[in-house]
């Protein structure tokens, strides 16, 4: 447009020459003020605490927003090599605090509004988290957002924008009650829609052939049922370095034809109606963590992100560099948070088949030299197969690539391992069967160079079991990567009292490097430096303490050791053996049993699917337990035990620093990492785990005598499979035959009978997957090992700081580092001035 035209030849004048906003506290509370009275028209009578919050949120935005347009320019004009995470989850949690801590503004933020008379806890505390993601996956994701920005690389997030995320979950009658989360509702200060940017997505219709103009053959995808995707992006602000990335979210909208073009005129309200069918497709965030959905629409979620985020990447290649795509491969990378957008492998080949023109070999080159795959669990529920109909009715022309993708793959098969037909059976991307099945995995693995587990175990049980037979064809395809979690976050964000510490005896680098922890362990020694320790922690368990009373009425003495458990609820999790161990020491109180008790307040919290009968059992059976033993006065003083509601983001930014000792319990071989266990060992926390997940790497680094160990291992876990006997274990063992005795004679359950049979049920089951009773005499062993510690305070303060102290190595930022070193190779890139 001329006004376009007239402002992008205008350079450097006064239009675009804005001067650098402040970043004290005079400007930020002028600012404030401003949004406050003139944006939000706010004045004494019309007061909310929505308010404050949106008005300080802007301030800080724009703050943002400057860093921002610097880090896009820098990107583009240095035209560097970009990797964008494709992701169906981030759970981003908060915005307002993160993004001060990372501008270096949250000292002149709390003085600017105390000096109006605010505490700035108050109000950052009403943002709502940005519940977009199930739990660990999509919690890396935002951690892993976190350090690509304060490294400097240039990495974009793409995801989805559902209109509701995670469900708020209510505790009634000590039942799981879902209520939707309508997290949008006020606004979101945070995104700002690129209408500009939107891409259209096809889905239903049918393929055709034809001859292009130089008469060649040709598909194309036609008679489809398009439905709009619009950008919103958010900022991804590193760590006092200006650079500034982007999370881009889509959302979805109908076309006009959608509504109006392809219905009569007779039926025009129907056909508006007809508008939420699209728009359904990014309302609501799948609640299942860990297992499959398996519903049309999550596939059509899952297609939509691929598709919308495909285009928008080869629109901005075609904008820098025209339609060459012969450097194309070599400057971007994709990388799949687990199967769940893989069907992007197929979706580039086709655009750039379809829509650019390539032949088969070049599209298949960029492919693999730009797809990599992250795969997050081993657990055979949560592996992604969709119906080959299913894909013939959705997405027809995607389904015919996946068909050559697989006879070309076949055909490689056949040659490396001629007449093997049950090994062609296996890597098949199809399973054949009366209703034949696109494995999700085998095409990411296909479409890939590159394939990482995400702990080192993991990593090792995915080449000599599931990906077998493609380690052996490609062996350099597989790598190991880690997890890791964000310190400005889980450490100096949540933790100001250690934060301070820390700053004050190592020095403020650690922040950015957190291998400088290290440097901490000497004074693990130093007795005067140990009480300082101890304060804060007692400073942050009455944080956690006064949390807990107000939101479960359950009292946490400050003397009792803080046993937390929090994560989804999930069996191989094992919380079932957390309670048990709970009602052992119950058990114990009742017969008399406490010579040289440690007083001991357990905390458990997490979802459970809104479907898995099992796990909603197990929540409601904690909950009983916790009301029995809370009631009985023989408890008082050394046991108290509280379910937290709505476990989320915000909520482990108070846990975490007030919890002495983190509860990684899984079946071993099960949790493919963890990352709590990591938050939890940072802010100086001990595990009690067994040898499973990155709690291995944990142990290695603290040191085995700073770690309760207990339990069977991954192959320990698999031979007992054949001769396993709960039935005899529980008979043999004087305390798990009284608790299950407790639990059978339904005691939590008094006037509801017949409520916990299948829980109590799954452990004397010859056939229990997680082998809950196989691990019971170690666990309370343990359990014990870890109380007597306790009670010898400055013992376990030298293990409490040696755990801070060693969990460098657990920063996102050793994550990415090995990411962008192994396998996505980009350059740190500063914004411009
Ligand atoms: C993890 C999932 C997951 N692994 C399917 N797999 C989902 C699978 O909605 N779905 O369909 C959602 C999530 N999540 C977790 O990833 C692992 O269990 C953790 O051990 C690991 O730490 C985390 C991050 O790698």
């Amino acid at each position: 447009s001329p006004l376009n035209d007239r402002i992008k030849s205008r350079p450097n004048d006064k239009f675009f020459d804005l001067p650098p906003l402040p970043l004290d506290a005079e400007g930020l509370a002028k600012d404030f003020r401003h949004y406050y009275a003139y944006t939000f028209g706010r004045d004494r009578d019309s007061l909310s605490v929505y308010y404050p919050y949106k008005a300080l949120a802007t301030a800080v935005r724009d703050r943002l927003m400057e860093r921002w347009k610097r880090t896009r320019r820098a990107y583009d004009e240095t035209d560097c090599k970009r990797t964008y995470y494709l992701s169906l989850e981030f759970l981003m949690g908060r915005t307002l605090s993160n993004a001060m801590l990372n501008l270096g503004i949250e000292d002149a933020a709390t003085q600017g509004l105390y000096d109006l008379g605010i505490d700035l806890e108050e109000i950052t505390s009403n943002e709502p988290d940005a519940g977009l993601g199930n739990g660990g996956l999509g919690r890396l994701a935002a951690c892993f957002l976190d350090s690509c920005a304060t490294l400097q690389l240039p990495v974009r997030g793409y995801g989805l924008r559902y209109e509701y995320g995670m469900f708020r979950q209510l505790i009634e009658n000590g039942e799981q009650m879902e209520e939707p989360d309508h997290w949008l509702r006020n606004g979101n200060p945070w995104e700002l829609e690129r209408p500009k940017f939107t891409q259209r997505i096809p889905f239903g219709g049918y393929t055709e052939t034809y001859h292009d103009h130089a008469g060649r053959p040709k598909t194309r995808w036609v008679g489809t049922h398009d439905v709009l995707a619009v950008p919103y992006d958010i900022p991804i602000p590193g760590y006092r370095n200006d650079t500034v990335n982007t999370l881009r979210l889509w959302k979805a909208a109908a076309t006009d034809e959608f509504n109006l073009g392809e219905f009569n005129a007779g039926s025009y309200p129907e056909s508006v109606a007809q508008k939420n069918a699209a728009e359904h497709i990014t309302m609501v965030l799948y609640p299942n963590d860990a297992s499959e959905n398996g519903k049309e629409l999550r596939l059509r979620q899952q297609f939509f992100l691929a598709s919308a985020s495909i285009k928008d990447v080869l629109r901005d290649w075609i904008r820098l560099h025209g339609a060459d795509f012969s450097r194309f491969g070599e400057r971007n990378c994709f990388q799949l948070n687990d199967t769940h957008p893989a069907v992007s492998v197929a979706e580039l080949m086709r655009q750039l088949m379809d829509e650019h023109g390539l032949e088969w070999d070049a599209a298949w080159a960029i492919t693999r030299q730009t797809m990599a795959y992250t795969n997050h669990t081993l657990l055979p529920e949560a592996l992604e197969r969709w119906p080959v109909r299913l894909f013939r009715q959705l997405l027809p022309r995607i389904l015919e690539i996946i068909f050559e993708i697989n006879a070309r793959f076949l055909a490689e098969v056949a040659t490396r391992w001629p007449g093997d037909t049950n090994r062609q059976r296996r890597m098949s991307l199809i399973e054949e069967g009366d209703d034949p099945q696109v494995r999700m995995a085998w095409l990411a693995i296909v479409g890939s160079f590159s394939v990482n587990g995400v702990a080192a175990l993991h990593s090792e049980l995915l080449i000599d079991g599931l990906f077998r037979d493609f380690h052996d064809l490609w062996p350099n395809k597989f790598n190991n990567k880690t997890n890791g979690v964000t310190p400005r976050r889980w450490l100096a964000m949540c933790n100001p009292g250690l934060r301070d510490l820390l700053d004050e005896t190592i020095g403020t680098d650690w922040v950015k490097d957190l291998s400088q922890l290290e440097r901490l362990v000497p004074f693990a020694e130093d007795a005067a430096f140990r009480d300082r320790w101890h304060a804060i922690k007692q400073d942050n368990k009455r944080r956690l303490a006064e949390q807990i009373s107000q939101i479960c009425q359950v009292e946490f003495p400050l003397d009792a050791i803080f046993d937390v458990q929090v994560k989804r609820i999930h069996e191989y999790k094992r919380q079932l053996l957390n309670i048990l161990h709970v009602i052992h020491l119950y058990n114990r109180i009742k017969h008399g049993d406490t010579a040289n008790w440690t007083p001991r307040a357990v905390l458990i919290g997490g979802k459970a699917a809104p479907g898995y009968v099992m796990a909603k059992q197990i929540i409601r059976l904690i909950n009983k337990v916790a009301q029995v033993v809370n009631a009985d006065p023989a408890t008082e003083g050394l046991l108290r035990v509280a379910f937290v509601p709505d476990y989320r983001v915000s909520l482990m930014e108070v846990i975490a620093p007030g919890t002495d000792l983190s509860e990684q319990i899984s079946t071993a071989g099960k949790e493919a990492s963890g990352t709590g266990n990591m938050k939890f060992m940072m802010n100086g926390a001990v595990t009690i785990g067994t040898l499973d997940g990155a709690n291995i790497e944990i142990r290695e680094q603290v040191g085995e005598d700073h770690f309760f160990l207990f339990g069977l291992t991954a192959a320990g876990v698999e031979s007992l499979r054949q001769h396993y006997d709960p039935n005899s274990l529980i008979a043999n063992d004087p305390a798990l035959r009284e608790v299950m005795n407790l639990l059978e004679s339904g005691h939590f359950n008094q006037f509801e009978g017949g409520i916990f049979d299948q829980v109590i049920f799954s452990i004397r089951n010859p056939h229990d997957p997680w082998m809950t009773a196989a691990d019971f005499r170690g666990y309370i062993e343990a359990q014990e090992r870890a109380a007597a510690a306790y009670r010898d305070r400055h013992h376990w303060l030298r293990m409490s700081v040696l755990n801070t102290a060693r969990s460098g190595h657990f920063s996102s930022d050793r994550t990415i580092s090995e990411y962008n070193r192994d396998i996505w190779r980009l350059t740190p890139t500063k914004p411009q001035d």
